[in-house]
């Protein structure tokens, strides 16, 4: 009864902040009390008085808070300010984590969940299509891998295609805060796979989010859903359920997500409940649309869809910071790149004008970042920018300019930031 209780309110809990709870049948009361049992007092809490009366969910549907010097808001989703991420170590804390979702965070109970697996790459009596089920502590019995591994939405940095470029793309104007490095744990995936039948005719495998299905320009797409190859799902793909040492939390894809190292971030689907194994290959907005680049540099057709992950710096500070003339700072940021680790990063605090290698913190690593620091005593007062450029272990070095795309991804330019030296 007790569990039926709380998993109702859970239920609910998902529905409001997906916004399909009418507000009449919930009081803030009832908010607050379904907002404890599922263990996210603060986000509901902190929300005006009104909220409740009977106007829909105001901002993201994130369950935690997001406090603004942390985070910026966009739309449904939140970006990670980088000065914030400034004296936290490798991995990113879950609370400062930035978090993309298409529609809305579900909260959804570990024990009632169950991931099916399906379709004509698996083994099973002809003509027969039973999914095979795994539940929670199934997966929890498998044996175990960690991973560090970054998450990075493949539009992170996208605003610098216009401001930097003057190119017209469309999505989120991300800065350069929608990644995030963790320490993820759960099943490799291939694991999984076998134990469900995967047969040598298998190409594609196809998981899918449980959370609302997505409408974009009055179009429903459908739930969630991108194809992976079958190669790299065998690779290096984890079913995860542990962040930094913690149960996913709700926005991270609670109780499981797919965890794809250095591929886009639209790959680590998040809170999965199935995965379509198939002989043919399979396809989904998610690789005909979107994250393909369109443009004229493009075949008619777009390019591929995207896998990895491209290279990119940033500084661990605000945008226009201010620096005292005669001041000795150090400068910290970090570099990434998804074909390999950070080789080299060269710094430039007189707008590009000369440049000096920084210090690495870390050894280079696939699918992570390396932190980075350098000395700075500005001396002549005014305007300057501060630049980083890294050079990953395949020898490929950030370019001064990205040759655009429509959709704005895989931006991997040395970006520019303003700063002024004060007198
Ligand atoms: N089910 C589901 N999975 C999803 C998404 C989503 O909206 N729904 N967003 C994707 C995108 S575009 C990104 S960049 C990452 C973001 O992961 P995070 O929110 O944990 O940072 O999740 C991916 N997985
Ligand atoms: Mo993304």
């Amino acid at each position: 009864m007790r569990s039926d209780e709380s998993t109702y309110d859970r239920h609910r809990l998902g529905q409001w902040l997906a916004g399909e709870a009418r507000a009449e049948g919930v009081s803030r009361r009832d908010l607050l009390r379904l907002a404890a049992a599922a263990g996210v007092v603060t986000a509901v809490a902190s929300l005006p008085e009104t909220a409740a009366a009977d106007t829909p969910a105001p901002g993201p549907g994130i369950v935690k808070p997001l406090p603004p010097e942390w985070f910026t808001i966009r739309g449904t989703n939140a970006e990670t300010n980088w000065a914030a991420l400034r004296g936290t170590g490798f991995h990113t804390p879950v609370d400062r984590f930035f978090v993309r979702n298409h529609s809305s965070t579900p909260v959804l109970d570990q024990d009632t969940w169950s991931l099916k697996l399906w379709g004509s790459g698996l083994r099973g009596a002809p003509g027969v299509d039973r999914p095979v089920e795994f539940d929670y502590h199934d997966l929890r019995r498998m044996p175990s891998v960690s991973i560090d591994a970054f998450v990075e939405c493949a539009g992170n940095g996208r605003s610098y295609f216009t401001t930097q470029q003057g190119d017209t793309v469309t999505g989120t104007a991300w800065t350069l805060g929608a990644i995030g490095t963790a320490r993820w744990r759960g099943v490799p995936l291939s694991h999984v796979l076998e134990r469900a039948g995967l047969t040598r005719h298998a190409v594609d495998v196809q998981p899918r989010g449980l959370d609302e299905e997505y409408v974009s320009a009055g179009a429903n797409l459908g739930h969630v859903r991108r194809p992976l190859p079958v190669a790299k799902a065998l690779d290096d793909v984890i079913l995860a359920y542990e962040m930094n040492g913690e149960p996913l939390p709700y926005d991270h894809g609670h109780p499981v997500r797919v965890l794809v190292p250095s591929w886009v971030g639209v790959s680590n689907i998040k809170w999965v409940g199935d995965i379509e194994v198939s002989a043919q290959p399979l396809y989904s907005p998610w690789n005909t649309d979107f994250y393909k680049l369109f443009g004229p540099a493009y075949p008619e057709g777009g390019s591929a869809p995207l896998s990895r992950q491209t290279l990119k710096s940033a500084f661990e500070s605000a945008p226009g910071a201010t620096y005292t003339a005669g001041t000795r700072y150090q400068l910290t940021g970090r570099s990434w790149s998804g074909s390999g680790g950070i080789r080299l990063v060269e710094v430039s605090t007189d707008d590009g004008a000369t440049w000096r290698p920084a210090r690495l913190h870390d050894r280079p690593r696939e699918a992570a970042w390396s932190r980075w620091s350098t000395d700075w005593r500005p001396t002549t007062p005014g305007p300057t920018a501060l630049l980083a450029r890294a050079t990953d272990t395949t020898g490929r070095t950030q370019p001064v300019r990205t040759t655009p795309n429509t959709q704005g991804y895989l931006f991997d330019a040395v970006v520019r930031n303003p700063v002024t030296v004060l007198s």
